[in-house]
């Protein structure tokens, strides 16, 4: 048994009401095996074992009031993962699945997303398992303004500085910073996805959508491909889709998908133009479902059922396949159902979307791969963009932001082909992403000696 493998035991076992994270685990240790024969430094520093280990976890109680007067209880969670490099970073999640395996695997895999965007920026994640669905506009100010009573004292702009994720989009990061700058009297960059009116940064809402459209654009620019005339499904219909979406059309795709949690919509006309602004208002204004595209378009809607199950069951013909929705969506009778399907890419906008098994398939029949933490790092990119404008005490044009987004979704997926290449997987996009995100993180370990 290699070093490696004994790690991942030991996590199996540890954390074995963990699956997520332990999926997670799995999925980045055994890419790094050619590490280990390479860096007997790492090894000796038990390097390996101690990235695993949280730094700090934070949970706590956050009580809140809803409209009628009656008390709620929910969990709070910061899982301050990795700071070797920077301040922990990374997004809040609001949504009932929510339980420390799931805000570990998160923060886990943010340790080398956030390594591999160039900037100084550690591994965090937290959130909480309160649901916004259905929930007044005053109630949810109400969680925010209670979540951020304790989180506030983790916090701060050189310590950790949390961000959105599913359930926390603008409107959340306004009560929960509202809520930061009262409680400790100063305006600083303390969270991202700010409103640019109190120091946000432009195109950090379409950051993460428009960078994985970017990093798909370089990985089909290597087989002669780009997105013109491509058929796109996108799963999802939240932020990161919605802007996956409008990038693929400006490039001259075609998205023929988009889902919620309660059903897939397909429209061979593709999800453009006047379309496309009903999504933003249905989601984002009236935060209504799917299903209302069907109807007001007059297209199949699917209750019940995924992208990827619509794919598999309607024989549907796709070319490139974009995961934005939530992890573990795509299992491995949908990853075959989309090598049937004669899809050439799949690059994942949410965090690890696809199944171990899935990604299997994927590398087995010669599909590029563009893996999570390579592929949406641009929403994590422009938080780190977002902290230097903070820092600058200015803002900059949506051209500089979005110039900046570009140039380096070009070099993480540059650093990972790298990466793949000197470690002896010439092509394997997941192994170049996890080695080159891990050995930056792991030099800086190794620096500050045993601790
Ligand atoms: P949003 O809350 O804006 O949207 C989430 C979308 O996914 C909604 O359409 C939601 O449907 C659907 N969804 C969520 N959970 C489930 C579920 N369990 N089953 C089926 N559908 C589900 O979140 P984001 O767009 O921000 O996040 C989407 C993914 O992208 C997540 O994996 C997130 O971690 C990842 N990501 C987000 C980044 C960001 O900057 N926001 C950055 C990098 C990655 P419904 O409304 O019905 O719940
Ligand atoms: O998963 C992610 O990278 C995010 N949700 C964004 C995190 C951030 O700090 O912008």
């Amino acid at each position: 048994m290699s070093m490696i493998d004994d790690v991942i035991a030991k996590v199996k076992e540890k954390d074995k009401d963990q699956p997520e994270f332990i999926q997670a685990v799995e999925e980045v240790l055994t890419t790094l095996k050619p590490t280990e024969e390479k860096h007997p430094e790492f090894v000796k520093a038990k390097i390996y074992e101690r990235i695993v280990e949280p730094e700090r976890v934070v949970m706590f109680k956050v009580v809140w009031e809803d409209d009628k007067g009656e008390i709620h209880v929910n969990r709070g969670y910061r899982v301050q993962f990795n700071g070797a490099i920077g301040p922990y970073k990374g997004g809040l999640r609001f949504h009932p699945t929510v339980n420390l395996g799931i805000i570990k695997f998160l923060g886990f895999e943010q340790i080398f997303k956030n390594a591999l965007t160039t900037l100084p920026m550690g591994g965090g994640k937290g959130g909480s398992d309160f649901n916004p669905k259905g929930k007044s506009d005053r109630e949810v100010m109400r969680f925010c303004y209670a979540f951020m009573q304790e989180l506030y004292r983790h916090i701060g702009p050189d310590t950790d500085v949390p961000a959105g994720d599913i359930g926390v989009g603008a409107r959340e990061i306004g009560f929960l910073y509202g809520m930061y700058k009262k409680i400790v009297n100063e305006h600083t960059g303390v969270l991202t996805g700010k409103a640019f009116e109190y120091g946000g940064s432009l195109i950090r809402p379409e950051a993460t959508g428009y960078g994985l459209v970017y990093f798909t654009s370089e990985m089909l620019a290597s087989e002669g491909m780009t997105l013109e005339g491509k058929t796109v499904a996108i799963s999802g219909a939240g932020n990161v889709a919605q802007h996956a979406a409008q990038k693929v059309n400006q490039l001259g795709g075609k998205v023929i998908t988009l889902s919620d949690s309660n059903g897939t919509v397909v429209d061979m006309d593709g999800i453009k133009g006047e379309k496309w602004d009903f999504v933003m208002e249905l989601k984002n204004v009236r935060r209504g479902r799917i299903r209302e595209y069907a109807e007001k378009y007059n297209v199949p809607y699917y209750e019940g059922k995924s992208v990827w199950d619509v794919i598999r069951d309607e024989g549907l013909k796709v070319d490139i396949a974009l995961p934005c929705a939530t992890q573990n969506e795509i299992h491995k009778d949908h990853a075959e159902a989309l090598v049937k399907a004669g899809v050439k890419a799949v690059a994942e906008g949410a965090n690890m979307p696809s199944t171990l098994e899935a990604i299997k398939v994927y590398q087995e029949n010669g599909i590029l791969y563009g893996p999570a933490k390579a592929a949406n790092a641009g929403g994590v990119a422009v938080s780190g963009l977002e902290m230097s404008q903070n820092s600058l005490r200015l803002q900059w044009t949506r051209e500089e932001v979005d110039n900046k987004l570009r140039e380096i979704m070009r070099k993480i997926y540059k650093q990972s082909v790298e990466a793949a290449e000197a470690y002896g997987k010439p092509g394997d996009l997941l192994t170049g992403a996890n080695i080159a995100g891990f050995l930056k993180v792991a030099k800086a370990m190794l620096a500050y000696g045993v601790m």
